[in-house]
């Protein structure tokens, strides 16, 4: 009995976690969006997904954001018909898969500054198209499944001494 509702708790839980896994990016953790910042280096071995978001922080009227494409990120053009983000706290939420593209419009940040940003989005996490993997992480998709593997076990044996309880 008890152990019925032990693996039923697991079954459950390794159903319903993966789904609960969306990530908030801090762009360039503690230093922000700013000038002078190796944004390629902090994006290599990072893992992006639909439904993951980045934050742009920033002192507001410093900097700004600007999604642009492939080519205005190479020659850190300005469109004119992109608004830019200017917030000083630009949350934008990674709706689709592919390349994406950031720049800040601000002076010439992003010519001399190199204050740019491009990241390669993948479907979402256990999504049933599966994950292209061209730089394979596997230590990261290692963590995570034993932190899931701990979490049903945690939710498992909580479940269990609840029924003890009872
Ligand atoms: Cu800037």
């Amino acid at each position: 009995m008890v152990f019925t509702k032990f693996f039923v708790a697991i079954a459950l839980v390794a159903v319903l976690v993966p789904s609960t896994s969306a990530t908030d990016f801090m762009v360039g953790d503690d230093k922000g969006w700013t000038t002078n910042f190796d944004y390629q280096k902090w994006a290599e071995g990072k893992e992006f997904h639909v439904g993951d978001r980045l934050v742009f922080k920033y002192p507001q009227g410093a900097h700004d954001v600007l999604r642009v494409n492939g080519t205005v990120f190479q020659q850190c053009l300005k469109p004119a018909d992109v608004p830019p983000l200017n917030s000083g706290n630009d949350v934008i939420p990674l709706a689709t898969p592919g390349k994406k593209w950031y720049i800040c419009g601000v002076a010439k940040h992003c010519e001399e500054g190199n204050q740019k940003l491009t990241i390669t989005v993948w479907p979402e996490a256990g999504s049933p198209q599966g994950l292209p993997a061209p730089n394979p992480t596997p230590t990261s998709s290692a963590r995570a499944s034993i932190s899931s593997a701990f979490y049903a076990l945690t939710v498992a044996l909580a479940t269990v001494s609840g029924v003890i309880m009872v």
